[in-house]
């Protein structure tokens, strides 16, 4: 990788106060983050992020939609006279020609926000941070039910189910990584599912289903806690976008109730926590339930199958095509994550009943 020359970018940003040190920051799987200590204390401290253009092919759009968010949030917060609203939602910082983000002479995107002091991610969640996970991200949409324009997908049809199965299709027939021949078990059970895990694409082209602002990334690695354990702020907006509520429902479940990691090779360690899924939904329901129809609500326990299916057809699509968009530690890695994915997907369908029980006796 080219040697970044961090301080000729920063440069471009209005920051305040001098910079004393540049460290990667996080783990995400598609852009590059950075923390940028300032010298005096006095001086915020930054978050410098490539934006990852191969997967966010339009940073204009993506950059718009995330001002119209902050801005949408800070209001409502503003309204509301909450306190320490910088901590609460994300300050982007501008460009001395007025953009939120920069492209440099090599074509390469980037951004600056204020990183916000004292606080913590979580990479796991326990019951407890699972019910403000599920509050926050709630609230998160309920505060954007009024966003006053129509936002753009940052990724075209990012969760739609039917397109991520064409793609599959697609890897399939190309065969580029020479791999098919190791995946066509999973391939041949991910087809027998595929009509029954499209019902969000029907319903919506039946009219029945509506398109919200969504976070589309909802890990507990994507909110900001404070000190206290208290949920801060709701971080990682690249995927803000009109989709189903299902997304943010789902992909929570999907990370959160996980009894292991996304990428844990043995098998035997998947599973889905029952504990988690309830304090989750109750937080969820309890910052949703004003405004979700009767057809999203019936729809959770779907939801909460559909997300552990569809990361595994996208894991599966990207081993088969050769490994050309998660960034992969070893060359059966993709594989095992969708391995991974589909027993998760298996254990939540055994539970749909006592799911669906569980969201009635919460209403
Ligand atoms: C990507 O970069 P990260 O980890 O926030 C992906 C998500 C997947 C996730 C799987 C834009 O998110 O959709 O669920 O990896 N984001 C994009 O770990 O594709
Ligand atoms: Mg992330």
């Amino acid at each position: 990788m080219k040697t970044i020359d961090t301080a000729s970018i920063l440069s471009q940003f209005k920051i305040t106060g001098s910079v004393k040190e540049v460290k990667p920051l996080g783990q995400g799987l598609i852009n590059d983050t950075y923390r940028v200590i300032t010298e005096a204390d006095s001086d915020p401290d930054y978050v410098l992020q490539r934006i990852n253009n191969a997967v966010f092919q339009d940073v204009e759009l993506l950059q718009h939609n995330i001002e119209v968010v902050t801005a949408h949030i800070r209001n409502k917060l503003e309204a509301i006279h909450a306190d320490d609203i910088d901590r609460r939602v994300l300050t982007f910082v501008q460009t001395h020609d007025g953009k939120t983000y920069y492209r440099d002479k090599d074509g390469r995107y980037w951004r600056v926000m204020v990183f916000i002091a004292d606080s913590v991610t979580h990479q796991a969640v326990t019951p407890h941070s699972a019910y403000d996970a599920g509050k926050a991200f709630g609230h998160f949409e309920q505060m954007l039910v009024d966003v006053p324009e129509r936002l753009g997908e940052t990724i075209p049809d990012f969760h739609n189910m039917e397109l991520r199965l064409r793609q599959l299709r697609e890897a399939v027939a190309a065969d580029a990584g020479g791999r098919l021949h190791e995946v066509s078990d999973l391939v041949g059970l991910i087809v027998c599912d595929a009509q029954e895990m499209c019902q969000a694409e029907h319903l919506y082209r039946e009219g029945r289903l509506p398109k919200r602002i969504c976070h589309c990334d909802t890990k507990v690695n994507n909110m900001l806690f404070d000190h206290e354990g208290r949920v801060l702020c709701v971080i990682d907006l690249d995927t803000v976008m009109p989709s189903f509520i299902f997304s943010d429902y789902g992909d929570f479940l999907r990370t959160g109730a996980n009894m292991t990691t996304e990428d844990d090779a043995d098998l035997t360690h998947v599973g889905f926590d029952m504990e988690i899924f309830k304090t989750f939904t109750t937080g969820y329901l309890e910052s949703t339930r004003e405004f979700l129809t009767p057809i999203e609500v019936e729809h959770l326990p779907f939801a909460v199958a559909l997300f552990p299916y569809m990361q595994c057809v996208r894991f599966l699509t990207d081993y088969i095509n050769g490994d050309t968009y998660y960034k992969t530690n070893y060359p059966s890695h993709n594989l095992d994550r969708a391995r991974n994915q589909w027993t998760l997907y298996r254990a939540v369908c055994d539970q749909k009943t006592a799911m669906t029980d569980f969201i009635r006796t919460v209403l």
